[in-house]
């Protein structure tokens, strides 16, 4: 990719929202994106290889386990850090972003509000500092959208559960040290499971040739009859809503996420622009590729009003699924059609791996379906606001 020159649009100068805290957490972010993700990402992305070496960078500026006690090794931070720091990162490409949000929301987290105390402090200390690895077993092969239909089981067997079934599309999936995974018990009841690499019967393979996310990792988990210890059940809360409290705290940092992909498109499309001439005169002075900036810029700005707003609620523990629903699905789509705009601003050059933006175009794809698709979140608002499930 050729030199990162990134310059954070502000419009509103929503800056000046912003805490001196959030704006260190933010800068040390963006400053690291700059210095360690744009130099290495486009080769990344285009080997289909997730990046190891940033690992310990990403646990340096806090993006595993942001707003998890510092007592269990997290950075203690709140949720507007936690949501800049996710911009930030996703500015830079989705895949390491998706790898900080698996690793803090879906790993850390349950681990944090659903383990007990041993399970805190033999995992939680070790996944902050990147030494362990994490991920997150929900989708199955014939459950995606609809999770709580499941069929990967627990039995009991006395002294030890017997765990069955297959989990697909895992995030960090092929190397993750310890999974996350959800399953039945006898009952019917949605448990935790925490499965470690090197139990018996337990394999990870690969999923190969994805046009999307290519810089993270993904795979299948697969347990053929792997014994689980008991003290690897996650004792305090059960049922689909475990999981999905779990992604509340994700997609509320996939809507802050997103505007760091739409802010690097809109950016690069805008620079682009200014220099690039036809007809004599640089197209940023036609009254089309105006529009498209100009639209761009408010989208930007209404996302990132939004967000903010959200961030203040769920600092006081009063954002609701739904409110959290309605950013994600607003913030991912805002952002795909800003890459796909920006994308056409640059004509032929817009498809080469020389910038950003193809790369974004194909990661937001992905993340307009993970973690509940743009569609189950538009039946989540119709759900609150009617008070009728369209699911049942
Ligand atoms: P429903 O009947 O609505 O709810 C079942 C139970 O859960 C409770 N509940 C919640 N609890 C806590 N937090 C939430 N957000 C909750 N939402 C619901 C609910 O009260 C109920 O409790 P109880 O006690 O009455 O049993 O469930 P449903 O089966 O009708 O499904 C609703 C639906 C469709 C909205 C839900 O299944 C859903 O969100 N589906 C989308 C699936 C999804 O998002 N999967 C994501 C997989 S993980 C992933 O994609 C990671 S990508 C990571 C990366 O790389 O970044
Ligand atoms: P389906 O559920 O089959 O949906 C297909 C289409 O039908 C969609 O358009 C959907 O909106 C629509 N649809 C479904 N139900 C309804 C309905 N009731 N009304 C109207 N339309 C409906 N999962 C994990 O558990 N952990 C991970 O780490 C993880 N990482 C992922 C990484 C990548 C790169 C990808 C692509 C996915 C990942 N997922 C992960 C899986 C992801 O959460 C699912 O793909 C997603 O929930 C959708 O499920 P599905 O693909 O089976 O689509």
């Amino acid at each position: 990719m050729s030199q990162d020159l990134f310059q954070a649009p502000d419009y509103y100068q929503l800056d000046e929202l912003l805490t001196e805290e959030h704006l260190l957490v933010r800068n040390a972010a963006r400053e690291w994106v700059k210095r360690e993700v744009s130099p290495i990402i486009e080769e990344a992305a285009q080997q289909a290889k997730f990046p190891k070496s940033i690992i310990s960078g990403l646990a340096e500026i806090g993006a595993f386990g942001p707003y998890i006690p510092e007592e269990y090794g997290g950075a203690g931070l709140d949720q507007i850090s936690y949501g800049l720091i996710m911009q930030e990162i996703e500015r830079g490409d989705s895949g390491v972003r998706s790898t900080a949000s698996v690793q803090s929301s879906l790993v850390m987290y349950p681990i944090w509000k659903y383990g007990n105390e041993a399970q805190r402090q033999k995992y939680l200390p070790k996944l902050a500092s990147g030494e362990l690895l994490g991920c997150f077993g929900l989708t199955e092969p014939d459950h995606g959208s609809n999770p709580g239909g499941m069929t990967t089981n627990i039995k009991d067997m006395g002294d030890y559960y017997l765990l069955n079934g297959a989990k697909m599309w895992i995030s960090n999936a092929p190397f993750a040290d310890v999974a996350v995974v959800w399953a039945k018990n006898e009952e019917g009841r949605i448990k935790g499971v925490l499965v470690e690499r090197g139990m018996a019967g337990f394999s990870t393979p690969e999923t190969h040739n994805k046009w999307s996310l290519r810089a993270s990792s993904t795979g299948e988990l697969i347990f053929d009859n792997v014994k689980i210890p008991k003290e690897n059940i996650l004792p305090n809360k059960d049922g689909l809503g475990a999981p999905l409290g779990c992604l509340d705290s994700a997609r509320y940092g996939i809507a802050w996420g997103a505007i760091g992909a739409a802010m690097d498109c809109y950016d690069t499309a805008l620079r682009y622009a200014k220099q690039r001439i036809q007809f004599d005169k640089p197209i940023a002075g036609m009254q089309l590729q105006q529009k498209k900036l100009a639209e761009m810029i408010t989208e930007i700005t209404k996302a990132q009003l939004l967000t903010w707003r959200l961030g203040v609620l769920k600092n006081e523990n009063r954002a609701t699924t739904a409110q959290i629903s309605m950013a994600k699905r607003n913030n991912v789509d805002m952002a795909i059609h800003i890459a796909r705009e920006a994308r056409q601003i640059l004509g032929a050059m817009g498809i080469t791996g020389e910038y950003s933006i193809m790369r974004h175009m194909m990661n937001l794809e992905s993340v307009i379906t993970y973690e509940g698709t743009h569609d189950i979140h538009l039946l989540i608002t119709g759900m609150d606001i009617t008070g009728i499930s369209a699911f049942k």
